[in-house]
């Protein structure tokens, strides 16, 4: 893989957290370091696995594989490997997977000498996961209330839980999570658009510049945030959109256990009305 001549200048020794300079070097051009090492491991050993877990059936069928959490009745005890403790195993390598990931990023971030802002927003969407398959079944006392990992199975367990709660789309911080998703999206594709559109002219005409984005914005919504702003807004918006996810399923059962419309009968009990 060749190296861009820039790349001399960025490709730094050091700001490691663990090993020193021992696994301080590239594969190409990917860097490694020990949470290169650890999260290559905990990946590998994660997805054979879920394929041990295929192997044991009962189908090869890719959309109704499916590797289930223990039965409640095992509570937060370890489970034997074919009945929820193969789960088990998974979760702890997608978490040492996720966290590897993450960590090497803050090692990257400090050769770069950049702030933590790329690992602390992933760091937000391990969050939710570890709310769904630790956080929310440790205040349940029990792994069985884990989502399976399956492409079919998640999703039933996903309405399963919903209808459980009636319904969920009433649950006011599943309101807001969704709200911050949508409003990622509609951020993103804003600017997305705004860079293709400055940096990809048409045939025989010159790259656009910042204030063309800016002119654009105030012609067509009267209002720019800016280059520096839009990064500042989608960062602000994607990091709640994972803190409201995780804020929204941890409390459905650990402290809300009937039904979310009912919550909302805090506004019809309000004394105004009487
Ligand atoms: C912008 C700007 C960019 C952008 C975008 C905007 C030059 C390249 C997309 C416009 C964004 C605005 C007005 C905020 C919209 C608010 C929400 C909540 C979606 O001004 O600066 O830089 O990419």
């Amino acid at each position: 893989m060749s190296m861009l001549n820039f790349e001399r200048k960025y490709r730094v020794r050091g700001g490691t957290l663990i090993g020193g300079d021992l696994f301080d070097f590239w594969v190409g051009p990917f860097y490694v370091g020990f949470f290169g090492v650890s999260g290559a491991f905990f990946a590998l050993l994660g997805t054979v696995m879920l394929a041990w877990g295929a192997a044991m059936g009962p189908t090869w069928n890719l959309w109704q594989i499916s590797i289930a959490p223990p039965d409640l009745s095992y509570g937060l005890g370890a489970a034997p490997l074919y009945d929820g403790g193969l789960w088990q195993i998974v979760t702890i390598c997608a978490l040492g997977a996720f966290t590897s990931w993450m960590l090497r990023e803050v090692e990257i971030c400090r050769k770069l000498g950049i702030g933590y802002h790329v690992p602390i927003i992933f760091g937000s969407a391990i969050l939710a996961y570890a709310t769904l398959v630790v956080i929310r079944p440790v205040l349940l006392g029990a792994w069985g209330h884990g989502f399976p990992y399956g492409i079919y199975s998640h999703l039933d367990w996903v309405s399963n839980v919903g209808y459980q709660f009636l319904h969920f789309h009433y649950n006011p911080a599943h309101m807001v999570a969704v709200t911050f998703f949508f409003t990622t999206v509609l951020a993103l594709a804003m600017h997305g658009g705004a860079i293709l559109a400055t940096a990809n002219p048409k045939k025989g005409e010159v790259v656009k510049t910042a204030e063309h984005e800016n002119t654009f914005f105030r012609d067509f919504i009267g209002y720019s945030i800016g280059a520096l702003g839009i990064h500042r807004l989608g960062y602000f918006l994607a990091l709640n959109a994972g803190i409201w996810s995780a804020i929204c399923i941890v409390i459905s059962g650990p402290f809300w256990t009937r039904g979310w419309p009912e919550w909302w009968s805090w506004w019809l009990n309000l004394p105004i009305w009487s």
